[in-house]
């Protein structure tokens, strides 16, 4: 091989990898996943409704909390720092992030007596 053969495999080289690690990319993307989980939830006294989310590692939550009830209620998600605070009759649309881990995780209400009231929640990552 001349030298000038050598320098230009090896730029077919370079681009091949640059090309490849950007597809490896955009695939990782891709299994991490999951389009983002859209769910409604309705907060009242003293409950949500679902009570459960199902979301898979990593993947973007958008919750919308509707308060059906008559007092506010919060929807605290702890592991992911995540609290929305919802008045009566309204509701409104927050997203966080599902751990990568995956597991059982608590959501609750953090109004005081709330939670001891049995409104709380699940969140099943797997
Ligand atoms: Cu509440």
């Amino acid at each position: 091989m001349s030298r000038r053969t050598i320098v230009l495999f090896a730029a077919i080289s370079i681009l091949a990898i640059a090309l490849s690690a950007c597809g490896g990319g955009a695939a990782g993307s891709n299994t991490s996943g999951a389009a983002a989980l859209n769910v409604t939830i309705t907060g009242t006294e003293f409950k949500f409704d679902p009570a459960t989310i199902n979301a898979t590692p990593g993947q973007t939550i958008n919750v919308t909390l509707k308060n059906t009830g008559s007092v506010e209620h919060t929807l605290v998600f702890a592991p992911a720092n995540f609290k929305m605070l919802v008045q009566p009759g309204k509701s409104d649309t927050k997203s966080f992030t599902a751990p990568t881990a995956p597991g059982t995780y608590d959501i609750v209400c953090d109004v005081a007596g709330h939670k001891e009231a049995g409104m709380v929640g699940k969140l099943v990552v797997k």
